[in-house]
Parts: structure tokens; C-alpha cells; sequence
């Protein structure tokens, strides 16, 4: 794959064919077009069905309206997909066997030709591999609630650590421990954007009630963070850009906040923890919300994708005079 000129990645690239690119995605990279990533395991795993094959393709609709192209990541048959077919979007949504793959599951899903949807750290890993600089989401994984027993702390933080990606988020999930996450995050030296606002997103719910340290107005901003940090040179981390559902489109707080509680203590009841926990604490809160956590999360999880896009096109255009 040639590096598309107007991003200045320089990804340790891997061996040739082991990336399968859509055709899209693969045109637009070598024409230095802009791209973004979008997750696997929030359709695999995070939403219920039918209605995640829907927004699967809704999200790459969104994408392209945007004037980006879309490239859902996921390994089908032991190969690293980057952006999906027709028939690739519908295994994902569809296909019971699907496993949950962050990035250490990578090499022996490929030795073994195994099929999964890519978590944020699968993901954003095989995108930084592609030349793939801007990645959307719903919320990161992080720091679980009773990390103190079972020190449960999702992968994404590491790898976002020393991957340079920019990943648009509603900050992380509310099931997790989210100031303690926040920590996490500085003590890996992952920075932290506050996309129009001072407070740290709480994904369903517009703030979580932790301060952001820095507030970006406009993707030509983000853009030139991103430029800063590539001019710096030296450890490749990672940009979260976190951007807050809009406060009509939240979860009412107070039904948040008792379905949670609810959900977690429901989860310990059926022992349930590991790779299981997130999937299982969304859908007991989609059940218990009557959909409306649902409703929140994809509104989070649509901004999103609509910032990646215009953070991808700012990125592509290469240096604006005096800023992104
Ligand atoms: N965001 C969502 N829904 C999801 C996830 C993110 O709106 O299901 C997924 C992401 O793939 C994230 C994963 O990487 O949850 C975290 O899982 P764990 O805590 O097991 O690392
Ligand atoms: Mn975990």
C-alpha cells in the first residue's frame, strides 16, 4: 500500500496482503482521500438485533455524507478486514460464532483463521497499521468499577497509548469508573480533548462531572493537535477527542443512575465478568431503559461519526495557514 501523502503517518507497516482493503478504502488511501475507521464490536456485540445491521450501514451512510469514507474493521476467516462488502457487514451483525477481538487476539485469530469483531484496541490497532488516522466510536473501554478485586481494566487503554490514532468517543463508558479511567488515561500519557465542552462526556448522559483539560472548537483544531503531535515526534499515542451527546438526546440521569446500579448488581449476581461484563451491563440497560439507553447511544455514537468525518477531511487537506 502506497502512504497516502496528505496524512504523515508512518505506520510500521505489515507484511504485504496481510490487510484485506475494501475497494473503497483502498482507493481513497492512495489518493490521500479521508477515511475513517468504525468499530466492529459495538455491532457484533454492543446493540441488539436486527437493529445493529441497520445502524451498521447507517454509520457508514453517515460517513459518507460527510464526505469521508468508511472502513469497518473486523477479521473474518483469520484476515484483518479493512472496511467491509455487502455480505462482511452482515456477518458481523448476523453471525452467533463471532468472537470479541481486542489487539492481543489478533495474532492467533490470523494463525488460526478465526472470525471476530475488533474492540477499540483491535481496531485501532489494524486502522494505525492501514494509514487509517481517524477512528469513531461509541464510548472507550477503561477502568471497571471493582477494578480493586478484579482488575479489570479493558485493553483500549494501553493500546491507545502508543498508537497514533485519533479516536472521536463520548468519553467512556458510564458502566466503568470513569474518574478513575481519566487517571489511567494521564498515567498512560494519552491526551485528552474536550470537544466543545469543559466537562468530560459521560456517554449516555452529556457530562459525567469530570473536568476535561482541554476544550477544541472546531475540527480544524483537533487537525492541528494532531499535526503537534506528529511535529513532536517521538512516542505515538494516541488523540482522544471526546464529544458529548447533545443534552435533548441523553438518558434522563436519575434513570441512569437506578438502572445502573441495577445492572451492576445484576451482573454480580450471575457472576458474570471478563470479556462478557460490557455486553452484558448494555444490554441489561437497553432492557431496563425500555430502549431509551439505546436511544442515547447511538445518538452519542452518530455525533461521533459525523466529527470523524469532518476531523478526516481536515486531516486529508492537509496544513490550514495558522492552524489544522
Ligand atoms: N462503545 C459502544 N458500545 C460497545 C463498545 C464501545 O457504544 O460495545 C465496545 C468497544 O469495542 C470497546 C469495548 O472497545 O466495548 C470494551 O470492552 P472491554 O471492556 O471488554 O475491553
Ligand atoms: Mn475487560
Amino acid at each position: 500500500m502506497t502512504e497516502p501523502s496528505a496524512s504523515p503517518v508512518t505506520p510500521a507497516t505489515p507484511a504485504p496482503g496481510v490487510l484485506r482493503f475494501s475497494a473503497e478504502v483502498a482507493d481513497a488511501l492512495a489518493a490521500g482521500a479521508p477515511v475513517v475507521a468504525l468499530e466492529s464490536t459495538i455491532i457484533a456485540h454492543g446493540l441488539p438485533r436486527p437493529r445493529n445491521l441497520r445502524v451498521a450501514r447507517e454509520l457508514e451512510d453517515l460517513v459518507r455524507a460527510g464526505g469521508a469514507v468508511p472502513a469497518t474493521v473486523a477479521v473474518l476467516d483469520g484476515q484483518p478486514h479493512i472496511g467491509l462488502d455487502k455480505d462482511g457487514l452482515e456477518r458481523i451483525a448476523e453471525d452467533d460464532s463471532l468472537r470479541k477481538f481486542g489487539f492481543r487476539e489478533l495474532a492467533p485469530a490470523l494463525a488460526t483463521g478465526a472470525s471476530g469483531a475488533t474492540t477499540v484496541s483491535g481496531t485501532a490497532f489494524l486502522a494505525a497499521r492501514a494509514g487509517i488516522r481517524v477512528f469513531a466510536t461509541g464510548g472507550l473501554g477503561g477502568v471497571h468499577r471493582d477494578w480493586a478485586a478484579s482488575q479489570d481494566e479493558s485493553a483500549d487503554l494501553a493500546l491507545l497509548a502508543r498508537t497514533r490514532i485519533t479516536v472521536v468517543c463520548a468519553g467512556v463508558k458510564s458502566i466503568l469508573d470513569v474518574p478513575a479511567t481519566l487517571e489511567r488515561l494521564e498515567t498512560l500519557g494519552v491526551a485528552v480533548l474536550g470537544y466543545r465542552t469543559a466537562q468530560f462526556p459521560g456517554f449516555y448522559l452529556t457530562g459525567s462531572g469530570q473536568p476535561v483539560g482541554w476544550t477544541v472548537q472546531d475540527p480544524a483544531e483537533i487537525a492541528a493537535v494532531m499535526r503537534a503531535q506528529d511535529a513532536l515526534g517521538g512516542i505515538r499515542s494516541a488523540l482522544v477527542v471526546a464529544n458529548p451527546v447533545p443534552a435533548r438526546e441523553q438518558l434522563d440521569p436519575a434513570l441512569h443512575d437506578r438502572v445502573l446500579a441495577e445492572a451492576l448488581a445484576a451482573a454480580d449476581r450471575a457472576g458474570v465478568r471478563g470479556q462478557a461484563i460490557t455486553p452484558f451491563l448494555l444490554a441489561h440497560l437497553t432492557e431496563h431503559t425500555a430502549g431509551a439507553s439505546l436511544e442515547a447511544n447511538l445518538a452519542a455514537v452518530r455525533g461521533n461519526v459525523r466529527l470523524a468525518a469532518e476531523i478526516a477531511g481536515r486531516w486529508a487537506a492537509g496544513p490550514q495557514r495558522g492552524r489544522g
